[in-house]
Order: C-alpha cells, then structure tokens, then sequence
C-alpha cells in the first residue's frame, strides 16, 4: 500500500484540496500528486476535480484495488465478480508460486465446505481464499485455521454480531443463549452459523509449501438466500461496508498468523464449545465428553464419561444439551 496515496485519499475525502496545496502539505510535486489521483481514478474511486481543487465524491465499489488501498497488511488481491471456488483459484495460484494473494469474490458458483460439502455463496458475502507460504510444519497448519475464526469473530463482533467459534471452523450466532431457550432437543448446532473455514495445504519434508485458508461468511445476504440453520450479518445487524469489513479481516488475521501459538489463546476466550458437552464424529468413530481445552495446534481435549482425555485434530462437532 502506497502511504502517499492514502493520504492524498484522506486529505480530500471531505473539503476539497487544490493540487498545489496538497502538494505542500504531503511534501511531494504536483505531478506526483495528479499521478496519484489518477491511479485513485483507475481504481474506482470518484474524484472530482474542480475550481476549489479535488475532492472525493466517491468510494470505489467492491473489487481488489478497493481493498487494497487503505489495507493495512501486505496482501495483493485478486477480485472475480463470480467465480467456481476462491479455493480452487488460490490452488492454482498456489502452485504457480504466488503468496500473500487474495483470491476475493462477491458469488461463488462452485464452493466447497469441508469433506466436498456444498457452500451456498450467493452475490453479497464474503468469500475469499488466501494463498500463504508460512514457515511451519505441516502439522502446525490447523493454527491457521483457528487465526482465521479468530479474526471473523472479531471482525464480527466489532459489525455488533455477537459471534462465538465453534470448534473446528464454525463461526456462530448463539441465539439460545441469547434467549435462554434451553428446551426441546438433546442436541443442537450450537446456534447458527454466520461463517465457516476450508483450510487446504501442501508440504513435504516437515514443511509447509502453501497453505490455502478459505473464508466464508455470510454478509449482506438474506436468509432466504441460505442453507437453513444458516445466519448473516444482514439479519443479525444489518448490511455492512464489504471493503472495510475484508480490509479488517485480513489485517487481524494478518496479526495472528505472525504468532500462531497467541492464536490458539485468542481462540479460546472466543470460543463457544469449551466447557460444553459434546459429541464429535470423527473418521475414526464417534467421542462423547465434554470439551476442556483446544491443545496447540488446534486439537480438541474431550474428557468422556470414564475420566479419558483424548485430543481429538478433526471432525465434526455437535454440542450437547447438559443431562
Ligand atoms: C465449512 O465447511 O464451513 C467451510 C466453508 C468454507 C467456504 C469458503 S467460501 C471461500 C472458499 N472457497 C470455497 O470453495 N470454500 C471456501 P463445513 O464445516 O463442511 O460446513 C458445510 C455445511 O455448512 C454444509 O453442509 C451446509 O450444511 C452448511 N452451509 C452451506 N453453505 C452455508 C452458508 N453460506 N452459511 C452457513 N452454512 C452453510
């Protein structure tokens, strides 16, 4: 991100701003200062130029310079108005050696949950996949995973959701905590789930080549648009600004990837499963216990009924209504 240009966005995103004075101000010649208006121009952003100088009559729609400018996190991004899978796309650009690139879209056609599910990804969310080469081993990559649902919860939280993480890679909007409806069934969701994580990798040797993390969340969509049992921003608070909303994102999980062990700590303060009673399918069989703790890298400790911890690194997780 060019700091000149973003300045020169702040110093005319309210009075306007004549080019020599401008200039003055950010230190730079008055060449310098049409060519960054003109690259704003390229990008999307509506600049008008008038007697009393430039002004900002205009934020650019959703799309990658959008979000790259003003990103505080060292991402290229890369926009699809449609596109199969943000995945599929960041595996591509995985293997051709990209990193730190964003694949961002507003409507997937083609996207995958965990185990080939189907992901509803109609025009409005937010759906992106970025392409990583962290210096891990492989068996450290589930971090990653839990820094995204970190940093969704956060960003959600600050939209005023009041999102919780369910272990491994939902993010859900508890409603019957909320509303202190313990009845009916044994077993439920959780809540509903306003966004979900497809983390996918390649390594060998103890080391990991990339990493891609794919991030859905369901933003401004309506619940008609959705699986059931599905939530949105849209329903929880109303529409959101999709660029700042991205930028955000990308810059916390930008802070947590740094330090993946702080990650899994985040992840448990936020998070809706520990302390609770829970059944996970994993590919090896069914435990029943109750969640104590997630052990770095992002194992589940489940305690069961005869007084065994086991970790637990993948599955699906139900949570159980008390006995
Ligand atoms: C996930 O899988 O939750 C991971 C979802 C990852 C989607 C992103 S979008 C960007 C990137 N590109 C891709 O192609 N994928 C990633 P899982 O835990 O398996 O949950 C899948 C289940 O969630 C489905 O079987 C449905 O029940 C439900 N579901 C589908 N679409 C949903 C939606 N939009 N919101 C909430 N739940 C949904």
């Amino acid at each position: 991100m060019n700091d000149t240009r973003r300045a020169v966005l702040e110093a005319i995103s309210e009075d306007p701003v004549a080019g020599p004075e401008l200039a003055d101000r950010l230190g730079v010649s008055r060449n310098a200062v049409w060519k960054h208006v003109e690259a704003l121009r390229d990008a999307g952003f509506e600049i008008a130029s008038g007697d009393d100088g430039y002004r900002l009559d205009g934020a650019p729609e959703y799309s990658g310079p959008a979000v790259e400018y003003g990103l505080d996190a060292d991402f290229a991004v890369e926009y699809h108005d449609a596109i199969g899978s943000t995945n599929d796309r960041a595996r591509e650009l995985a293997g051709e050696g990209a990193r730190d690139v964003v694949v961002l879209a507003d409507e997937q056609t083609g996207s995958r949950g965990r185990l080939d599910r189907e992901w509803s990804a109609p025009s409005g969310g937010i759906w992106l996949s970025a392409v990583l080469r962290p210096d891990l081993p492989p068996a450290h990559a589930p971090a990653l995973t839990l820094a995204a649902a970190v940093a969704m919860t956060d960003v959600a939280r600050e939209a005023g959701v009041n999102a919780e993480i369910k272990w491994p890679n939902d993010i859900l909007v508890s409603e019957a905590r909320q509303s202190g409806d313990t009845t009916d069934e044994t077993a439920d969701r959780g809540g509903k789930k306003l966004a979900g994580i497809l983390t996918e990798m390649e390594g060998e040797a103890g080391q990991v080549s990339w990493v891609v993390v794919g991030v859905g969340l369901n933003a401004n969509v309506s619940a008609d648009e959705l699986p059931e049992g599905a939530t949105s921003i849209r329903e929880e608070v109303g529409d959101v600004d999709r660029r700042v909303f991205v930028q955000r994102l990308l810059e916390r999980f930008d802070e947590l990837r740094a330090d993946p062990e702080t990650a899994v700590e985040a992840w448990r303060d936020r998070s809706a499963t520990l302390g609770q009673r829970v059944r996970v399918e994993t590919p090896t069989g069914e435990i029943v216990g109750e969640a104590i703790d997630v052990a770095f890298p992002g194992a589940l400790v489940i305690e069961t009924d005869d007084g065994e911890r086991v970790h637990v690194h993948a599955g699906d997780c139900e949570h159980l209504r008390p006995v």
